[in-house]
């Protein structure tokens, strides 16, 4: 046998040997419970942050005197800036006022408990130091600093979890679907798809999500999105959530790993195959998702990304109220912030975090680890459950201070959370649940809670 046979059929085995020795899961099966055990502290936290941020910030949702009139992070494609152009935004970005600690500060007095930001969105640009590309924070910008690295240091010192969102779709890389590569712009052509697509997923995608499981701490949840990309299959989002478990196997993955836009309801629809949890968009579904896991993701204003000309904010009243109506249908909420090119998250959302922070000082009990309502919501507010007590979260206080819970039996007392003394409230039983008599001023004129403990 000629020296070349033998060199190929000895670098075959230990190739086999090598693949052998490291046998891979497969976690698609996984058992109710031990998916629940991974995920109990996610079901606990009930309350997250979300940070849009990357080079969009620099046009802030304007660019050479044109406005765009959607979501700010989709400016390159909502103006069809060339690639040539956008890469001026990197050489720009130089966020000196970013400060991981004061963020992550933020998040923590808001009552958040863990953090997902966008490491690499659709325009393929990424916040961390790459080895896979010079399209990311050290090789194409001044700043010369790896922006997860420094997250993930106050996340671990601050106690808070951190995940990553990360776009499938990407404009940037040559072998991906790219909206700007000429032969494949998929809003001419949905048919058309790239031939390298495969490559991306297998020498980039794959070795960048490994990076960011394995460089930067305990991460404890990947957040995809863009895989509604025609290149992108099902078969692929099975994988790559084996591929990702079998590197850490307490991580949590969202539903869009798979192929498929969540439905109105946020699971998927097309892909047979959900993920750990399902993600409503700017929506809370009406009924909740009755036996999935869920996770609201919601903007404060009307864009994820930071446009410097949006300034139709929620209040904190309205962000209260869907913390609450999620808790109360059993899901989690991801409220997002979109930092300036400075490094700054916007004034009026560290005005809403800090009201948001102050409710949830005094009822977060109502809301952390919290069950669904057991019953139908009443027309003056929401129920969340945790063991023995039943939380009566009041929107709408009675004039004459007297409240009917309908379907509600069986307490045996009844006091406001906000009361230390946790004096009884009145309880009258009649034939369709109890009425309360509570004081005629409502103690919180956004949401006061009442808690309920059962006999
Ligand atoms: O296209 C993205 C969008 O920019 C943003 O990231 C949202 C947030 O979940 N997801 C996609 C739109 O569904």
């Amino acid at each position: 046998m000629r020296k070349a046979n033998i060199f190929v059929l000895l670098a075959t085995l230990l190739l086999l040997i090598f693949n052998c020795s490291s046998p891979t899961k497969d976690y698609l099966n996984e058992s109710e419970d031990a998916k629940s055990e991974r995920m109990a502290w996610w079901d606990d936290a009930k309350f997250g942050m979300f940070i849009h941020w990357g080079l969009y910030a620099v046009p802030a949702g304007e660019y050479k005197g044109e406005k765009v009139s959607g979501i700010g992070e989709w400016i390159m494609n909502s103006l069809e800036i060339p690639i040539s152009e956008y890469e001026q935004f990197a050489r720009e970005f130089n966020p000196v006022k970013f400060d991981a600690e004061e963020w992550v500060s933020i998040a923590k007095e808001a009552g958040m408990n863990y953090i997902i930001i966008t490491a690499k969105h659709h325009d393929g640009f990424c916040l961390w130091d790459s080895d896979y590309t010079e399209w990311d924070i050290m090789g194409a910008t001044p700043f010369g600093r790896d922006i997860l690295k420094e997250l993930a240091d106050a996340c671990e010192n601050a106690g808070i979890r951190l995940g990553f969102y990360y776009s499938i779709m990407d404009w940037y890389h040559p072998y991906a679907q790219g909206i700007f590569e000429p032969k494949y712009n998929q809003w001419a052509n949905d048919e058309r798809s790239n031939p390298n697509f495969e490559l991306y997923i297998e020498n980039y995608m794959k070795p960048q999500l490994k990076e960011l499981l394995t460089n930067y701490g305990d991460i404890g949840v990947l957040w995809f999105d863009g895989e509604w990309i025609p290149d992108y299959t099902s078969e692929m989002g099975k994988d790559i959530y084996n591929y990702l478990r079998n590197i850490k196997p307490d991580l949590i993955v969202n539903n869009r790993v798979d192929k498929g836009r969540q439905g109105m309801d946020g699971m998927n629809k097309e892909g047979d195959f959900a993920g750990d949890f399902g993600t409503p968009e700017k929506q809370i579904p009406a009924t909740g998702i009755p036996g999935e896991k869920w996770e609201s993701c919601l903007t404060m204003n009307d864009t994820w990304g930071y446009k410097h000309f949006d300034h139709n904010w929620k209040s904190s009243k309205t962000l209260i109220h869907d913390l609450i109506d999620i808790a109360s249908k059993g899901g989690n909420l991801l409220l997002n912030v979109g930092p300036t090119a400075e490094g700054l998250i916007p004034a009026p959302s560290i005005e809403r975090l800090k009201a948001m922070g102050q409710w949830l000082e005094v009822n977060g009990e109502a809301i952390y680890g919290v069950d669904p309502s057991p019953v139908d919501r009443p027309e003056w507010g929401r129920y969340t459950v945790k063991d023995n007590r039943i939380y009566s979260h009041v929107f709408d206080w009675p004039a004459d201070g007297k409240l009917s819970l309908q379907g509600i039996t069986d307490i045996k007392r009844a006091w406001l959370l906000s009361d230390s003394s946790r004096s009884s409230v009145p309880i009258t039983d009649n034939t369709a649940g109890i009425s309360l008599q509570l004081p005629l001023i409502a103690p919180d004129t956004v949401a006061t809670v009442i808690v309920l403990e059962r006999k």
